[in-house]
């Protein structure tokens, strides 16, 4: 038995529950420029338009509701006698919703963070331009999400994980972006199992030692059961 598993979660998790993902066909980098929505130059820049993208997609992630394959994972954490640890790129909230307890690394779209103090605070729907801190007051609110050059939230705590446990799965994620793609790496280096499940091959397949491959709400059931 394995007694810690750690699941690292990305968009295609979510796809079924029509949420896009950003490198497929038509997804989200098909129709954002990457440096303008999702780096802190691009905020810089045009705050309106970086508040703009992710009011949209706030919008739409109140709206989703979980897939069989969220659910599945919220099932294998409640049920099984280790540990299991879901570790999501996703901001779109929907493993809680589906009753799960999760890391996330790249923020939440429920999130506003001040630049200038650091103070978390939920999200209003529709952030604007100069969005105020409640703590500081400084017109400094951004989406609390991660963006390209910016460190991923609760490394440290994901590290340890990854380094004790027995068993690491990846979920609908393109092996792409790091430090997430070169978890994998990390985990068999600590003598770790390793799966992927997702629709067709990551950036990062070689590394693994097991393929599920298919529409995660039909595999990721399959291979909690
Ligand atoms: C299905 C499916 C279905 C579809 N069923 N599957 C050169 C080399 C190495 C690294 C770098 C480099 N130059 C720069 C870097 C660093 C950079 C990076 O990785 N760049 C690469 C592009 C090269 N990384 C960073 O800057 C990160 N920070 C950092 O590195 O800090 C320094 C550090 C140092 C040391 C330790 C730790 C840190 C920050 C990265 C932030 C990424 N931010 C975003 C936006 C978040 C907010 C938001 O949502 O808007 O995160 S970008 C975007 O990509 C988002 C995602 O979480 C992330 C990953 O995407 P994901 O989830 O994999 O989605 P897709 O679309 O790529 O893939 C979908 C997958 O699903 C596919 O595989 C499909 O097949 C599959 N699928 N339908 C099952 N139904």
């Amino acid at each position: 038995m394995a007694d810690k598993i750690v699941i690292l979660t990305g968009a295609g998790i979510s796809a079924e529950s029509g949420l896009g993902t950003f490198r497929d066909e038509g997804g989200l980098w098909a129709k954002h420029r990457i440096q303008d929505v999702a780096t802190p130059e691009g905020f810089a820049h045009d705050p309106a338009l970086v508040h703009g993208f992710y009011n949209a997609r706030r919008a739409q992630a109140a709206e989703a509701t979980p897939n069989p394959a969220h659910e599945a994972l919220a099932r294998l954490q409640r049920d099984w006698p280790g540990e299991v640890v879901i570790v999501t790129q996703n901001v779109d909230g929907l493993h809680e919703k589906a009753g799960a307890e999760v890391i996330h690394m790249h923020g939440a779209l429920d999130s506003a963070l001040c630049h200038a103090c650091g103070h978390r605070w939920p999200a209003p729907p529709e952030m604007v331009v100069g969005e105020p801190c409640p703590a500081c007051g400084a017109g400094a609110g951004r989406p609390d999400v991660v963006w390209f050059g910016e460190m991923p939230y609760h490394m440290d705590r994901i590290e340890e994980h990854l380094l004790t446990c027995d068993l690491f799965a990846a979920v609908g994620t393109s092996g792409k972006v790091y430090p997430a793609a070169g978890f994998v790496e990390e985990a068999t280096f600590a003598g770790a199992r390793t799966v992927e499940l997702n629709l067709s091959d990551s950036d990062v397949s070689r590394i693994f030692q097991e393929h599920r491959v298919g529409p995660a709400s039909r595999i990721v059931p399959e291979w909690v059961a």
